[in-house]
């Protein structure tokens, strides 16, 4: 049984999980996820770190899942709900998982694979009944999870996760942020990424408090649950922050006074997964009286940097390596850097992942011989604190706190019949951070860009689509051929 579930007996009596209005408590869940898991096993022995991957929304459902996944022995692959069918039946086929578990809105759209990749879709409901197994013993070196990542090739990434990793990626945090049975937080982000699944949902339970779900984010909703008092933990992205900002600057001043005093209740916010501009920071400490905690992650590693919880939180920067978290900073011949210099991000530590999945080149490629992960972001040390300056890849976008790659959404744009060359590029944004923006050559003179953009939704997920467009008869390219996308920024 892994360390997350095992701790959970300790807290048998106490509220785990608020879902649709409903509360489950610790037992509940652990009952729950053993009878997942019995259904799972069918009589055998150990799961053997097959893959079950499973599309089901933010629920107590999710959880009791997931936990009985791993109560099996097998690998949690959780599935996005925002993906169209050709982005899941990737993910599907990549991790070669042989079922998939799906929440009754969720059959009817995943029914077809089971024709063209030969899965077995099955309703959540099956999947609960009642049953009861022999559980295998759990050695924490094994592989628990699969989250897929955009990077620098076209196609998403199987990043691997062991039970070891996902403690080390949740007691750092729980320690760092002084988690406690009596906290409580709310939980709107998607929960196929770490900051959802370990920030949130799993520091939440590692340490016996409770976590609600609220599936969609919705400002208003959001707003009305910090109202109500019971929050004492908040995280998102910073996109989410400024959505928050722009409600409460809709309504009545005398409502705005009563939710930035119930805002300034709650003892800690986190922002992270981008960059929090400095002016949202500012905002957000002036409207609630909250500075927030920022603090810079990876999928592949968990957490590594973090502003302090006691101590000093400085706009713009992400901190100090968290503890457990060892982090260098290098020039571009692997050189570590001084105090002032740039550098690239390399990190060591029991938080990061194991390899990408199936793909021992890519994971070769990932770390340096004597084992740092090279995460592709830059840096600098600035008075003792860390600041992220960006990525070394013009490639990587991140929009709403979603990573996305330039390249897949350019395979895909290329198969359309009008398209005859193209290139995406992340253009700064208030909102966003980045907005994906799509540069066109046409293979005619006229483009339909709702017809493109239809076209693309079909393949593509919401926040993958580009929102601008400029057509041109070529891409500005360097001498070498290569598209020069820096160049082509300024062109939008
Ligand atoms: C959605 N829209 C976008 C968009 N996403 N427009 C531009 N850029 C984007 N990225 C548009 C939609 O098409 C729609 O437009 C409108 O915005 C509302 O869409 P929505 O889907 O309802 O959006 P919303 O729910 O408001 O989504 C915003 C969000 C979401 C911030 C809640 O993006 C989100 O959940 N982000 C979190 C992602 C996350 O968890 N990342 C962590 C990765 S882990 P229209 O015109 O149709 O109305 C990681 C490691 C770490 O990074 O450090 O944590
Ligand atoms: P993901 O692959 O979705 O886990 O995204 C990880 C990436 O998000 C990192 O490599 C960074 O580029 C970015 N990121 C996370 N936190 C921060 C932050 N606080 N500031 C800037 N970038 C961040």
């Amino acid at each position: 049984m892994t360390q997350l579930i095992e701790r959970a007996k300790n807290f048998k009596g106490r509220t785990a999980l608020v879902s649709h209005g409903n509360s489950y408590s610790y037992r509940q869940l652990l009952q729950a996820s053993q009878n997942i898991a019995a259904n799972l096993l069918e009589g055998k022995s150990d799961l053997n770190e097959a893959r079950i991957a499973f599309l089901v929304p933010p629920s107590f459902e999710y959880t009791a899942i997931q936990w009985g996944i791993w109560a099996g022995g097998g690998i949690a692959v959780p599935l996005c709900d925002l993906h169209p069918l050709p982005s899941i039946q990737y993910v599907l086929e990549d991790a070669q998982a042989d079922i998939v578990i799906a929440h009754a809105d969720y059959v009817g759209f995943l029914k077809p694979l089971e024709a063209i990749i030969g899965i077995s879709v099955v309703g959540l409901e099956s999947i609960l009944e009642e049953s009861t197994s022999e559980l295998p013993e759990i050695d924490s070196a094994r592989r628990a999870m699969i989250l897929y990542t955009s990077g620098t090739t076209s196609k998403p990434k199987g990043v691997v996760t062991t039970h070891a990793n996902i403690e080390a990626q949740i007691t750092t945090l729980v320690n760092a942020w002084e988690w406690e049975k009596d906290d409580y937080i709310l939980n709107i982000l998607p929960l196929h990424h770490v900051h959802g699944i370990i920030n949130v949902m799993s520091c939440a339970l590692w340490s016996g408090a409770c976590c609600e779900f609220l599936p969609k984010f919705d400002a208003e909703k959001v707003w009305s649950i910090i109202e109500s008092g019971r929050l004492t933990l908040f995280m998102a992205v910073p996109t989410i922050y400024y959505k928050l900002i722009s409600y409460w600057g809709e309504v009545l001043p005398e409502q705005q006074k009563v939710l930035s005093e119930a805002a300034s209740k709650l003892r800690l916010m986190v922002s992270g997964s981008a960059a929090l501009p400095v002016p949202v920071l500012e905002k957000w400490k002036e409207i609630t009286s909250q500075t927030l905690l920022e603090r810079y992650g990876m999928t592949e590693i968990g957490m590594g940097l973090s502003n302090s919880y006691r101590g000093q939180r400085r706009p713009g920067h992400v901190g100090l390596p968290l503890p457990g978290v060892e982090m260098q900073l290098v020039d571009s011949d692997n050189y570590v850097v001084g105090e002032n210099e740039p550098g690239e991000f390399q990190i060591k530590g029991p938080s990061v992942f194991k390899e990408y999945w199936r793909k021992p080149e890519a994971t070769q490629k990932a770390f340096t011989e004597d084992g740092w992960f090279i995460t592709g972001d830059i840096g600098v040390l600035n008075n003792g604190l860390y600041k992220i300056l960006g990525r070394d890849s013009v490639d990587i976008i991140k929009s709403g706190g979603y990573k996305i790659s330039a390249l897949e959404i350019e395979d895909v744009l290329r198969k359309h019949e009008l398209v005859d060359d193209c290139a995406v590029v992340g253009l700064p944004d208030e909102e966003w951070g980045e907005v994906v923006s799509a540069c066109i050559v046409p293979k005619k003179e006229e483009l339909d860009f709702e017809l493109i953009t239809g076209w693309l939704k079909e393949q593509l997920p919401a926040y993958k689509i580009p929102r601008n467009y400029i057509v041109r008869k070529e891409l500005p390219r360097n001498v070498l051929g290569k598209v020069t996308k820096n160049e082509l920024k300024k062109m939008f």
